[in-house]
Formats: C-alpha cells, sequence, structure tokens
C-alpha cells in the first residue's frame, strides 16, 4: 500500500515538473518568437550619435525641417552628407561625445509611464559610429570622453521596468568603413569593396551585440534605393538571418533587412517612415514614426505632432494587426526634448487610462465605419471588442455590423460612463452617443463593448 502510495507522488512530482518547465521555458520557434511583439502594440525608437552633436547645423548652415517632393529626407542624422561634413571634421565629433547627463533609467521609465513595451536604438547609424565600445572598430564610444556602456545600461534599465529591447544597426550604408555604402551621390562602391565591408565590420559587430547584449530585436534598415538593390542581395540578407537565428533564436528581425525583397524568415514588416497601410496586413508589421520631422536632434525642427494625432496612429495601426514605434531624438547632453517629454507623457496619460484596448488584442474582420477603429481580446474568459474614435464624427449614431444579440453592454472605457444602444436592423446595432462625446475634441475615446 506504501509503495503504490510512494509511486503515485512519484508521477505527481514529474507530472508537476513537466508542466512547471513547459510553461517557464516554452521552445522559441519562428511560429512564436514574434508573440510577445504582436501583443505589445508601441514601443520607443531612439536616434542618437555624433549627427546629436550638431543639432541640424553645420558651419552657419541648418538643415531644412522637410522632405521633397523628390522624396529627398533631410534629416539631421544625414547631416555628414547632406551639408558635406568633411570626415575628419565629422570624426573629431568623436572627442566631444559627452553625454555628461545621460540616465538610461529615466529614459526607460519615460517610455514604460508612456504605455511603452520595448525599445530600440540606434547602435550605428548610416554615419558608422558604433554606441558601444567595440572591437572591430575604434569609432566608437570607447573613444569618446564618456566611454560609459551606454547600450549595457540601457538594457539593464529594459529588463528592470519589463521592457524588451533592441538595436537599430545600418548593415548596407556605412559612411565610415571604405567599403560601406554611401549615398547614390557619392562615388560608387564596388561589390568587393563591399563585400569587405561586409566580412569586416558589419557581421562581427552585429554578433558582437548578441553576445554582449542578448537583444531581442533588430531593426535594419534599407529603402528601396540604388545601394539596397547593388549590395544587399538575398544572398546577403540570408546569411545575416542565419548569423542571427543560429546564435540568438528569439531575437527578432525586421523587413527592411530587405525593403525590396525581405523573403519569408523575417518576423514582421516594417513600413516606410510615417506610413500607415489603409488595410490589414496578414504579417506582423510596424510603423516607424517621428515625433518631429527628423529622427537625430534637430534644434530647429518645430513640427511636433499633438499627442492625439500619434495616439490615433497608435490606434489605427493596432486596429490592423500593427505596432507604433514612436522615435525620440535626444540631446548631446543625452536628455529627452522638453517636447518630447510632454507628449511622451500626454500619451501616458492616455494610455493609463484605455491601452486595455490595445495590448494583446487583435483586430476584427467586420468593417467598421470611418474613424472608428475595432480591436478584441478575451479577458477571464469573456469577450470585449473595443471601438476607438480617432476622430470627431460627424453623426453621433454608429451603425456597427455586430447582432444585437450578441451584445451584453457597452461603455466609455475611461470613464466607466454607459452608452445606450439599439438594434438598427437584424443585423446590426447602432450606438447612440451623447454629442460631446461623438465630438471627442479632447482625445481618442474609447467604447468597451461587452460580447455575449
Ligand atoms: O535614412 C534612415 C533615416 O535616417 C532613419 O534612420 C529612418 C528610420 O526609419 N530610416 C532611414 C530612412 O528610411
Amino acid at each position: 500500500m506504501n509503495k503504490q502510495l510512494n509511486t503515485c507522488r512519484k508521477w505527481v512530482w514529474v507530472l508537476m515538473l513537466l508542466t512547471f518547465t513547459k510553461s517557464h521555458a516554452q521552445t522559441i520557434t519562428a511560429a512564436n518568437r514574434a508573440d510577445w511583439f504582436k501583443d505589445a502594440r508601441f514601443g520607443m525608437f531612439i536616434h542618437w550619435g555624433l549627427y546629436s552633436i550638431l543639432g541640424g547645423t553645420y558651419d552657419g548652415h541648418t538643415l531644412p525641417d522637410e522632405s521633397f517632393e523628390n522624396g529627398n529626407s533631410w534629416y539631421a542624422e544625414w547631416i555628414q552628407q547632406r551639408l558635406e561634413v568633411p570626415r575628419d571634421v565629422y570624426r573629431a565629433l568623436v572627442k566631444q561625445f559627452d553625454p555628461s547627463k545621460f540616465d538610461a533609467d529615466s529614459w526607460i521609465k519615460e517610455a514604460r509611464d508612456a504605455g511603452m513595451k520595448y525599445f530600440v536604438i540606434t547602435a550605428k547609424h548610416h554615419d558608422g559610429f558604433a554606441l558601444w565600445d567595440s572591437k572591430v572598430s575604434t569609432y566608437d564610444i570607447g573613444s569618446t570622453p564618456y566611454k560609459k556602456d551606454i547600450l549595457g545600461e540601457l538594457a539593464r534599465a529594459c529588463k528592470k521596468y519589463g521592457l524588451k529591447y533592441g538595436f537599430y544597426y545600418s548593415h548596407c550604408e556605412d559612411w565610415d568603413h571604405p567599403g560601406g555604402a554611401t549615398p547614390s551621390w557619392t562615388p560608387q562602391k564596388s561589390d568587393a569593396q563591399f563585400e569587405q565591408y561586409w566580412n569586416e565590420k558589419c557581421l562581427p559587430q552585429v554578433t558582437e551585440l548578441i553576445q554582449r547584449y542578448s537583444p531581442d530585436l533588430f531593426w535594419f534598415d534599407t529603402w528601396g534605393d540604388k545601394q539596397e538593390k547593388i549590395f544587399i542581395s538575398d544572398k546577403r540578407r540570408d546569411q545575416l538571418i542565419a548569423l542571427i537565428r543560429k546564435q540568438s533564436p528569439k531575437t527578432l528581425i525586421n523587413g527592411r533587412i530587405s525593403w525590396l525583397n525581405p523573403g519569408n524568415d523575417i518576423d514582421f514588416l516594417e513600413m516606410m517612415d510615417n506610413e500607415y497601410p489603409p488595410e490589414l496586413l496578414q504579417r506582423p508589421w510596424q510603423t516607424p514614426a517621428t515625433m518631429v520631422h527628423s529622427w537625430g536632434w534637430h534644434a530647429k525642427d518645430y513640427n511636433w505632432k499633438t499627442a492625439r494625432e500619434m495616439v490615433g496612429y497608435l490606434v489605427s495601426n493596432t486596429s490592423k494587426g500593427g505596432n507604433y514605434l514612436l522615435n525620440i531624438g535626444p540631446k548631446p547632453d543625452g536628455t529627452f526634448p522638453a517636447m518630447a517629454v510632454r507628449r511622451l507623457r500626454e500619451i501616458g496619460g492616455w494610455m493609463a487610462a484605455n491601452a486595455e484596448a490595445l495590448y494583446g488584442t487583435d483586430p476584427v474582420l467586420i468593417k467598421a465605419p470611418q474613424h472608428v477603429c475595432l480591436t478584441q481580446k478575451s479577458i477571464n474568459g469573456k469577450n470585449y471588442m473595443y471601438a476607438s474614435l480617432v476622430h470627431a464624427l460627424a453623426d453621433s449614431r454608429i451603425v456597427l455590423p455586430v447582432s444585437y444579440d450578441a451584445i451584453n453592454s457597452i461603455h466609455i472605457l475611461d470613464t466607466g460612463m454607459p452608452i445606450k444602444f439599439e438594434d438598427a436592423d437584424n443585423k446590426s446595432i447602432a450606438i447612440l452617443l451623447p454629442q460631446k462625446t461623438a465630438l471627442a475634441d479632447d482625445g481618442v475615446t474609447v467604447l468597451k463593448i461587452a460580447l455575449k
């Protein structure tokens, strides 16, 4: 009897152990690798490097804070090329990079408080400068007076505040290595030169980033230009992907590793800068977006978007199965521009009351009226649909193609105010908004619809 009892106990233990192991060490596969990304919806992007020291102005010339019709984007982080800063002059900025007020904890806390769930920073932008102490190149943080391990501190802060983190790495353009791609209006490199850059700098630096910081994500950058056509062949794309997959199966790879042909082994599609697709996409995706015009710090870029506009993009992307990666260009002293902090906190205020309508939701496959964005999810076995009103509505009566019998109740998410609804026809309901809500002039109003 005792023996039977012991055997029984042993099996209970084995079963408990198996269950524990399964829930705590889920194997990473191509199918589940991006699960956190799909739930997260909102991330912070950072463009920070030597260009931040110039802040959009060099030698009395200031970069225009706009793009031109020919598609040229005069971003502040392109100042070396746009204003033809001589290589030695630009390189000498290394000695000025000394962000004495940089505080990784405060950056990531701002991101967390804004409702962001992941963080991506330019480990190396097109200028070729490495924001970490790289063994492969001395054009790096190790040569600056600052020297500290910025990426390490940020990675630690992300772990502390529960954010995933990743690195932007410019794999095609590198304006410092003799073989790296440079803009189309500059002398063309040969494929042999690029191959040398690829093997001497790009692949080893990506390996360094993985081994030193174990990133959750890599953000590569191409945009279908001549340089991408010439240098980022499918072979090189696959080589870079294989290198990452082999060393770090958890790490996500974005589609702009090859804008022209991302292939099937990337984890999510990356839209063009500030691009918002009109329809739901079948693969996970995100929009990289700016708060102003430039990505890197530009002291005279005054094009600040409103918080409401940005929340609208976030909500609209989520309703189409996409994410929103919102950029900040920190100042050379390591602080965020005051206006960026203000916007983050405004967005954070909205998120504190409404994030439920975004995190872990799925799109709803019915046609919503214009300016109404739909998401859905289950909470404790109950099903909810969320209707976010991203613009003032012309009508205070919203008709949704959902059967009246399928609905329990409707409330405004942040205040809990009950909202009336009626049977519009056999297949639709009419939501009867108070006039004030239909105008929604102070923000994006979310309706929480409890389903039966
Ligand atoms: O040239 C870059 C630009 O500086 C910035 O990094 C953006 C971010 O999406 N990507 C490129 C332009 O599309």
